[in-house]
């Protein structure tokens, strides 16, 4: 059931090498409670705050207040998945683990450095059979709901494949302040790779579509964490324009081989640039509906936001959430790993990627000196729309001690990512803010 490489021809196939960074100051103290580095927000003063970094901080002036060094920010834990490898475990009840940003570093994700994000029980893996298994097509604005099997699927439509980034709708949420309940993700909750399947849009086609049809949503064969067989742990979707899109996939395949298990093997749907939630794992039924989808998830105040701003604790009624669509422009540092020391006078040469929802990375912008000035940073195009861009760069430091490296991206429309952090909103999505490391210049 391997997916034949020759169908990987999308981009480039060069990879970064994950050096692996071996400075490892001690002075970066590792903090992995994100309760305990909140309360660094209000016991710090610049000289708390040098004496934890280890030196003093050039660029001190221009340091907003209340940040929280980088040096600081950043938690690695060992977490182990079969198959998955460096992954930070946020929760094993549902499994949720992320990736840390310099595991990022390749063009394309690997398999084994690929977030998981689930949010009830995955079917057994010894219990699910490719062969065996079905999808079905169906709703009330489906013409002709059918039922394929996945090799028919595979026979009937055209393959196709698209690097494709997905970023859950809460990544950065363990910034947020006060804090939202959920996974509080750090940066890594995100990942780009080359996923093969067929277009939705031509399984719709086939079986047809009626003229009152606005969106479509799915249902996976993972359960209810309550055990309860009535309950659905997640069934989102998209509205038809997106559905029907080139790049929305039903995929099998994830990087020339199938997806992994905890990523919806044999089968999942592929929208890319959306919260990933509207990407269904472990793929059985799509409906086609006449209504904006009303499964599990869609409602309340899931994935939505605040339709205007609101001040940090509001209480806002459903009414007032808007579902969230396209995921805003957003970047990574991928290398070197935050921490590392850095000799004075020598070029310090880092990179990352961008991605910016359905739209392109027009620019990208880094500091070393919170923000005051930027630089422009070489950025590649995307492979295909709806991949993520490699983005490099170089700096020189003017003296020794702590900085930090920032970087911005902006996206085709002139949206360019906050420093810090963007709109409070009470489930803590879509958190943009700058990602940045912390270097000891010595
Ligand atoms: N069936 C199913 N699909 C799902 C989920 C889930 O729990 N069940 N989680 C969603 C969410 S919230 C995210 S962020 C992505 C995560 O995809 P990954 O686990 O492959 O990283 O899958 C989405 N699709
Ligand atoms: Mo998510």
């Amino acid at each position: 059931m391997k997916a034949s490489s020759k169908t990987l021809q999308v981009g480039l196939h060069e990879t970064y090498e994950n050096d692996p960074i071996k400075a490892d100051l001690a002075i970066f103290g590792r903090e992995s409670d994100p309760v305990s580095r909140r309360g660094f927000l209000k016991k710090s003063s610049l000289l708390a705050m040098a004496a934890v970094v280890g030196s003093n901080i050039p660029f001190a002036d221009s340091m907003p207040a209340g940040l929280i060094p980088a040096a600081l920010a950043n938690t690695t834990e060992p977490f182990s998945v079969p198959g998955k490898d460096g992954l930070i475990y946020l929760n094993d009840r549902p499994i949720n683990a992320e990736t840390p940003p310099h595991l990022l570093d390749d063009m394309f994700t690997p398999t084994k450095h690929f977030f998981i994000r689930n949010n009830g029980v995955p079917p057994e893996e010894a219990s699910i059979d490719p062969q065996a298994w079905t999808l079905e097509i169906a709703g009330e604005s489906c013409l002709k709901p059918q039922t394929f099997t996945l090799s028919e699927l595979k026979k009937k439509f055209k393959h196709y494949t698209y690097a494709l980034q997905l970023e859950c709708g809460g990544n950065g949420r363990g910034e947020f302040n006060p804090p939202a309940t959920g996974n509080q993700w750090a940066n890594g909750a995100v990942g780009c790779g080359r996923w093969t399947g067929v277009r939705l849009r031509d399984v719709l086609k086939a079986t047809g579509i009626k003229d009152d049809a606005v969106y479509v949503g799915y249902y996976g064969a993972d359960t209810h964490l309550s055990g309860d067989p009535t309950k659905v742990s997640i069934s989102r979707g998209v509205p038809l324009g997106k559905a029907l899109e080139d790049e929305t996939l039903i995929a099998w395949a994830y990087e020339g081989e199938d997806i992994p298990w905890q990523n919806g093997h044999p089968l999942r749907l592929v929208a890319g640039g959306w919260p990933a939630s509207v990407s269904g794992k472990w793929l059985k039924k799509i409906v086609i509906r006449n209504i904006e989808h009303d499964g599990e998830k869609m409602g309340g105040q899931s994935y939505r936001v605040p339709c205007e701003p609101v001040a940090p604790g509001s209480k806002v009624p459903n009414s007032e959430m808007c579902i969230i669509e396209s995921m805003p422009v957003k970047s990574i540092i991928t290398f070197p790993k935050s921490g590392i020391t850095h000799k004075l006078g020598e070029t310090f040469a880092f990179r990352g990627k961008a991605w910016a929802g359905d739209l392109e990375v027009s620019e990208m912008d880094v500091s070393i000196d919170f923000g005051a000035s930027w630089h422009k940073a070489s950025l590649e195009k995307p492979v295909n729309p709806i991949a993520w861009q490699r983005w490099e760069a170089s700096m020189k430091f003017p003296q020794k001690g702590y900085y930090e490296v920032w970087a911005r991206a902006t996206d085709a429309k002139g949206k360019a990512q906050p420093m810090i952090l963007p709109a409070w909103n009470p489930r803590g999505y879509l958190n943009n803010a700058c990602h940045r490391i912390a270097v000891q210049v010595v």
